[in-house]
């Protein structure tokens, strides 16, 4: 699992502030044409139950591309459903008390929004980091975007060690900006889910990383 985790260019969310809930697998499944390497499912503001049935929706589907999934905010539902991974924020505790759900095996991941949270991620051992809103964002409002100016530094310390995305406001139109600046990896949410062709935006921001 680390190893696909290490290998992913290109992180793809199924946010259900953009893809209505009946809109979720063909959604998904554009997304893995496309060439996303991980893909999150992250619903605020819905409720436990109905993201443990899209999760289990998801799933499938993600097992079929051989890419890893995981669940933002909710350990339990993540090992309920037999995630791959799960998701938390600065303000969802420690990765001991997440562990203490999720067990050894499953990736988990943490937002961090400066290079002291990052390199605090790296130290309490978590998987991999989101380094972000490097851009303003409506996908994350009330969060101030962070700018291009760390990613560099935070990429060569803890992105040696840690597995790092950098996100927020990153479309296929800058993302060459925040690979110039010292980004290896990207997560991209509304910048493939409001695309004409959420398969093609995918695949040509896929291209980008990789060449
Ligand atoms: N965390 C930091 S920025 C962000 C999250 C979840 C939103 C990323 O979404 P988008 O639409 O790619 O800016
Ligand atoms: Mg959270």
């Amino acid at each position: 699992m680390s190893c696909r985790l290490q290998n992913a260019l290109l992180y793809g969310i199924i946010d259900l502030g953009y893809v209505k809930p009946e809109d979720i697998s063909e959604r998904t499944t554009q997304l893995l044409e496309g060439g996303v390497d991980i893909l999150q499912l992250r619903a605020k503001n819905h409720a436990a139950e109905d993201i443990k049935i899209w999760a289990e929706q998801i799933l499938p589907l993600c097992r079929e591309a051989n890419i890893p999934f995981i669940v933002n905010d909710f350990p339990d539902i993540a090992k309920e459903v037999g995630a791959d991974g799960v998701h938390i924020g600065q303000e969802d505790g420690s990765l001991a008390s997440v562990r203490k759900i999720v067990g050894e095996g499953m990736i988990v991941g943490r937002s961090t929004h400066n290079p002291e949270q990052a390199k605090a991620a790296l130290m309490e051992g978590f998987d991999y980091i989101g380094f972000g809103p490097i851009f303003p964002t409506p996908t994350k409002k009330g969060r101030p975007a962070i700018g291009l100016q760390n990613i560099d530094e935070v990429q060569k310390s803890v992105g040696s060690e840690i597995t790092m995305f950098c996100i927020g406001g990153i479309k296929p139109d800058n993302l060459g900006t925040v690979l110039n600046a010292g980004a290896k990896r990207v997560v991209i949410v509304s910048g493939i889910l409001t695309a004409d062709n959420p398969t093609s935006a995918t695949e040509s921001v896929k291209k980008q990383l990789t060449e």
